[in-house]
């Protein structure tokens, strides 16, 4: 039962994935976007942490596939200049739509973004980070593609996803279960 119990939580353990990503240039539109987290999707919930950078009118995709019901949160954290400098602006969209599902420019203090969105049915999204500009519309696709902007630095993306709430308690209920047969064991 010892055993039983310790490959159980190796492959809980396996399901909580964090990783570590970096970008490939050019990623400045959809067809281009780097993978997020992709390969993971069967076993969430997980997380990744890319560090970044913005050049003067570059733009970065990232593809990232969801299932109805996920919470997707992305943050961007600016690495210079007490997290002001690049000034990003972040949003997400599906495959094919030219408006953003959400988006945000400063997400509260520094010049980094946050988004969180309940995926309301499962596909494949992309989140579109670029250098805030004035002019233009933050919630078009053209504000991503074909971006004209002259900020210039490095950044951290954070991108997390949870499945909805029932799924996570199932999860939770298991583990405390195990948990529960190695107390009584002992
Ligand atoms: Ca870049
Ligand atoms: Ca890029």
């Amino acid at each position: 039962m010892k055993r039983l119990a310790i490959a159980a939580l190796s492959a809980l353990m396996s399901v909580n994935a964090f990783a570590l990503f970096s970008e490939t240039e050019p990623n400045n539109t959809r067809a281009t976007a780097n993978m997020v987290i992709y390969n993971l999707r069967n076993t969430p919930p997980f997380a990744e942490v890319g560090v970044l950078n913005l050049i003067p009118n570059d733009s970065d995709f990232f593809k990232i596939r969801l299932e109805a019901g996920d919470y997707l949160t992305a943050i961007t954290f600016p690495i210079q200049v007490l997290y002001d400098d690049p000034d990003t602006v972040m949003a997400l969209f599906d495959a094919t739509g030219n408006q953003a599902i959400v988006w945000n420019d400063d997400a509260g203090a520094g010049f980094g973004s946050a988004i969180r969105w309940q995926a309301d049915r499962s596909g494949d999204y992309f989140l579109a980070i670029t250098g805030f500009r004035l002019g233009g519309d933050p919630s078009d696709i053209s504000y991503y593609e074909g971006a004209t902007h002259d900020q210039l630095g490095g950044y951290i993306l954070t991108v997390s996803v949870i499945p909805e709430p029932a799924s996570m308690l199932a999860l939770g209920a298991g583990l405390a279960g195990l948990v529960a047969l190695r107390r009584r064991r002992k």
